[in-house]
């Protein structure tokens, strides 16, 4: 029961995930962008030759991008900033692609709101 209980908590949209013992170096990533408010590093299981995940340091609520209320926009605008600086940092000047899955329908897995940035390949056009 106990279990249960936990494996319940466990995927709630607000207990802890995977990208908080990244933000506090519990585990290793691969950074490629940190300031103050923002953390990017690449995506465990890269989809194309650039796959990087852009993540505010501190989710305040914002487990998914459905729960985003007004107070986020500023965190919203500067995670897609940061996309475009990583863009360039990256070398994608042909184009690249930024991706937020929402919810089970969107394919989240992560219940920490994050943006991929995907590139170094063609892009194809529907998204699967
Ligand atoms: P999404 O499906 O949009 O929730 O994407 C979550 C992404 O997070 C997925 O592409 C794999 C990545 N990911 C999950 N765990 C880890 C991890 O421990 N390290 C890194 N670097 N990426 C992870």
């Amino acid at each position: 029961e106990k279990d249960a209980a936990l494996a319940a908590a466990s995927t709630s949209p607000d207990s802890p995930t995977i990208f908080d013992k990244i933000i506090n170096k519990e585990i290793p990533a691969n950074v490629v962008y940190e300031d103050e408010k923002v953390l990017a590093f690449r995506d465990i299981n890269p989809q194309a030759p650039v796959h990087i995940l852009i993540i505010p340091k501190i989710r305040d609520g914002l487990s998914r991008l459905a729960k985003a209320e007004e107070r986020h926009c500023e965190i919203l605008g500067l995670l897609l900033y940061t996309a475009k600086v990583i863009a360039k940092q990256e070398g994608l000047e042909d184009g690249f692609r930024i991706v937020i899955n929402d919810g089970p329908k969107g394919c989240q897995s992560v219940y920490h709101i994050h943006v991929h940035l995907l590139g170094g390949r063609q892009m194809e056009w529907p998204a699967g």
